[in-house]
């Protein structure tokens, strides 16, 4: 049934109470407060040693690492950088940092030089921790985007310290410098519930990357609408094992799965990288009860023939998103555990990142469906607003989706002007995804009216693809859009006019991208047009790109 009500301030809320939330505390002391109860019992659980430690061993590791890097330094407000892989010394290294009011800005260890240092910068970061593989990209990064000369240089040991998870190469320390300091030496920090504790990068509804400014109280908000509460939206129990396979660089693993379990008491299985065939067996070593999926890990299960070769059967919930995941690819899974409950989550790293979660993961389940993004969280508005009119509008109708709560980020770091333009004045965040809310209060995403790609759930954002594009002396003006794909969800294609001739192949255009950027923002696709459509005030026309892409004749 359509319901045709216009109404104009229509808010929509949990169907869950709302919680008080002691969202005045510093995270780690959140994230550990009830570390009495199940202090004996496994934290985490490194799948490729073996290696288990108990919620006491990771509580004191984290002391240890947040005393450690006081030693090297860094105070409280320092940014410090996690180049890592999931391993035990991410967690380690995060709830160190927190202690001691750092910040921690993550990034992805498989992004190049370029990416790293611009990132690094940006958030103007002390030390970066990573695995010793990827220390060769950060040794002389240039100062700036600006060619390099001798003077334009960070030195590696010099400007900025490396810490390595293994054998450390020359000029860099071994994690143990930090994470075996004295306890006793945690400087003692007072910790305002506005103060950052981390500042993913994302790059919202426009742009190039930003740091996201999370603050302890934002973090614990989210933790707690999903994981707290008589009937939590997100029953976690001791006895579970979450999958951590999803990279904690990105927002929805370190928060939806570290945090929330440190919280609940769960241990978590770190795996290092994704391989179906090991993951199937950890998944029945370990009985894994939890897994935090994306769509392409929905594909791998629902279709992969190894998955008939073991047995899967502990698994209770599967949570998927970051991306959309189509009805039947849900129902496909479903097939392969029919024991588990199957839902969605939507988040948005600037919303802390959660919107919504689906209700059959509560305690006391109720009914979701296939397809929907769950129900907004508790101790949250959500509406759904006219793009044209900005009106809000009621049941059933499509339009951009806002969130409010105490969970959405602080700001992006040093712009005023993007975070106004996503977080309105009455404190809404404009998350550039279009959904409606159905009439039993559940969120169905229909369309994305930012320019964000995004490919198997990693974000590719345009922007900084366009800027690369003309960066090439034989491109006058370029624009990159998502075109479908049947297993990464989307993948990036550019139009790029030619300045000079003809010469310019499409491979050419693809390599100069491929050599500078991280797999998934390599273009799959390049269309040599004579103009890019723009609106009278420059605007790239991305609809029109987007159109084009959909009918054959667009070459
Ligand atoms: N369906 C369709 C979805 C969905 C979606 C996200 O990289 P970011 O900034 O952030 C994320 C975070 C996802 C997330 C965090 C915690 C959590 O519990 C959870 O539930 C499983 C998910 O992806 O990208 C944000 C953008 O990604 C799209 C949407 O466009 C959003 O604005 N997106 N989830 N279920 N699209």
């Amino acid at each position: 049934a359509t319901t045709t009500t216009t109404t104009t301030n229509h808010v929509f809320k949990s169907k869950l109470p709302d919680i008080p939330i002691p969202n005045h505390l510093p995270l780690h002391t959140y994230c550990f407060q009830k570390l009495s109860e199940f202090s004996d019992r496994p934290c985490l659980i490194v799948s490729s040693t073996g290696k288990s430690y108990s919620f006491s061993d990771t509580y004191l590791i984290s002391q240890k690492t947040g005393a450690g890097l006081s030693n090297l330094g860094i105070k409280k407000g320092d940014v410090i950088m996690i180049l890592l892989q999931n391993c035990a010394e991410f967690v380690f290294a995060f709830m160190g940092a927190s202690m001691i009011g750092a910040v921690t800005t993550t990034a992805n260890p498989f992004y190049t030089a370029a990416e790293i240092f611009k990132q690094f910068k940006n958030s103007n970061a002390k030390l970066i921790i990573t695995h010793s593989q990827f220390v060769d990209k950060l040794r002389e990064a240039p100062a700036d985007g600006a060619a390099p000369d001798q003077n334009n240089y960070l030195k590696l040991g010099e400007h900025f310290k490396v810490v390595t998870v293994d054998d450390p190469p020359e000029n860099c320390l071994h994690f143990s410098v930090i994470s075996e300091a004295n306890e006793k030496e945690l400087p003692e920090v007072v910790i305002d519930p506005e103060d950052p504790v981390a500042l993913p990068f994302s790059s919202g509804t426009t742009g190039l990357p930003k740091g996201v400014i999370l603050t302890h109280k934002s973090l614990i908000t989210s933790v707690a609408q999903q994981v707290d509460g008589e009937n939590p939206n997100l029953y976690l129990k001791e006895d579970d094992v979450v999958l951590c396979v999803l990279p904690l660089f990105h927002i929805y693993s370190l928060n939806s799965v570290m945090l929330c379990s440190l919280r609940a008491g769960a241990a978590v299985l770190v795996m290092h990288k994704f391989e179906i065939g090991t993951l199937l067996e950890l998944i029945q070593r370990y009985q894994v009860s939890v897994a935090a999926v994306v769509p392409p890990l929905v594909i791998a299960l629902a279709k992969n023939p190894m998955v008939a070769q073991f047995d899967l059967s502990s698994i209770r919930v599967v949570l998927s998103g970051a991306a959309p995941l189509g009805k039947e690819l849900e129902e496909a899974l479903s097939s392969r555990v029919p024991g588990a409950v199957l839902g969605q989550g939507y988040g948005m790293t600037e919303a802390g990142p959660v919107l919504s979660m689906c209700l059959a993961f509560a305690k006391e389940p109720l009914p979701s469906k296939s397809g929907s993004c769950g129900t907004v969280v508790r101790n949250a508005e959500l509406k759904i607003i006219d793009s044209e009119t900005g009106c809000s509008l009621g049941y059933n109708q499509p339009g951009e989706i806002c969130i409010r709560g105490s969970q959405i980020m602080k700001g992006y770091l040093n712009d005023a002007e993007a975070t106004a333009t996503t977080v309105d004045k009455e404190g809404w965040l404009h998350t550039g995804d279009v959904g409606y809310v159905d009439d039993d209060e559940e969120v169905f995403i229909v369309d994305r009216v930012k320019e964000l790609i995004k490919f198997k759930g990693f974000q590719v954002p345009p922007a900084e693809l366009e800027s690369l594009l003309v960066s090439h002396p034989s491109i006058a003006d370029a624009a990159v859009v998502p075109q479908k794909d049947e297993a990464a969800g989307e993948v990036p294609v550019a139009f790029v006019v030619r300045s000079n001739g003809l010469q310019l192949t499409e491979e050419a255009v693809k390599e100069f991208i491929a050599k500078q950027v991280v797999f998934y923002k390599r273009l799959h696709k390049v269309y040599f047009v004579h103009a890019i459509p723009k609106s009278p005030s420059g605007k790239i026309l991305r609809k029109d790109l987007r159109a084009k892409l959909a009918t054959p004749t667009h070459n």
